[in-house]
């Protein structure tokens, strides 16, 4: 079936059913285009609270979709492919988090926003990478932990150094594997490019960036600035919207590595048949709900 057929029922269907589409910047070009609202995660959270439709569409990873159900509890939340996980989530257990709890009741705990609801119900507060450094700027604690991303927190803690961040083992298997000597080889390729690094690249990556930070903040920065040529070292999803804002401009990806399998499964198929059959429904018993809205909502009200 081709793609204008597909969308054309993605509309019907969307009014149909008084339903939003939620993307994550990292999803195909196919769906950034159809979709209602295009974002980083922080985005999508504060439009899924917001959201007057009756079902939303969560076309990214599992643990956008629950947090969007922690934020909008009485919504229908669709994740189209129900394994479209993010390994990096999966890389801290709750169990490991409680016995971290029990021997050090006086550390705070900041998870990143890429956890399950189970690990952001026992962490104090949430964060994305566009606030992180201001969130742990602002805990009244000198020594934190920060869950999972140890790249991200290596970052935290060079920006905010009168703290002492406790780093977890996790990482971005996407983000983590660009090579010191992928970033040498395209700066000789464009010398004059300017540097967009996310900060779940490893440090030695990231002491290459003219300018470190997450998605919205790299497209917020290729939109302002003078510069006409981007070397951009994030998941390449985010180079559509980039190059649809700023068709003058030249972007190209840091390396070939930087795609999310995860973030690739979802088709426009999958969007079109989620809103037919409604399923892959996230749900979660109400005190897990409420446990992990707390760290939410402390985040969103420090954003
Ligand atoms: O917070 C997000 O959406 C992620 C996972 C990446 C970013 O930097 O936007
Ligand atoms: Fe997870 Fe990395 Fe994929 Fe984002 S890009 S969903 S952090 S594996």
């Amino acid at each position: 079936m081709n793609n204008n057929k597909i969308i054309n029922e993605i509309k019907k269907l969307k009014e149909k059913k008084n339903a939003i589409i939620l993307a994550h910047n990292y999803q195909i070009p196919e769906i950034q285009q159809i979709a209602d609202i295009v974002g980083d995660s922080l985005k999508l959270s504060q439009e899924a609270a917001k959201a007057k439709e009756e079902i939303i569409i969560l076309s990214g990873v599992h643990f956008m979709a629950e947090s969007a159900k922690i934020l909008a509890p009485d919504k229908k939340i669709l994740l189209p492919v129900k394994d479209a996980g993010c390994p990096m989530a999966e890389m801290v257990e709750v169990e490991q988090l409680k016995a971290f709890k029990k021997n050090n009741p006086n550390i705070p705990i900041v998870c990143y926003v890429n956890t399950s609801a189970e690990v952001k119900a026992e962490c104090d507060i949430c964060c994305t990478s566009s606030n992180a450094v201001n969130i742990i700027k602002n805990i009244p604690s000198d020594k934190i932990l920060f869950v999972p991303d140890q790249n991200l927190g290596q970052y935290i803690a060079k920006q905010v150094p009168e703290k002492q961040i406790i780093l977890w083992e996790g990482y971005c298997i996407v983000h983590h594997r660009v090579k010191a000597t992928e970033t040498k080889m395209i700066r000789e390729c464009y010398p004059e490019a300017k540097f967009l690094i996310h900060p779940e690249c490893q440090p030695e990556i990231q002491d290459e960036a003219d300018f470190i930070g997450s998605t919205s903040q790299i497209i917020n920065y290729a939109n302002s600035s003078q510069a006409d040529t981007f070397v951009i070292g994030t998941e390449i999803g985010v180079l559509h919207m980039l190059q649809e804002q700023n068709p003058d401009k030249r972007f190209f990806s840091l390396s070939p590595g930087l795609i999310c399998a995860n973030m690739k499964k979802t088709t426009l198929e999958d969007i079109r048949n989620a809103l037919v059959n409604e399923e892959n429904e996230i749900t979660l018993s109400k005190e897990l709900r409420v446990k992990a809205h707390d760290a939410l909502k402390r985040m969103l009200e420090l954003s």
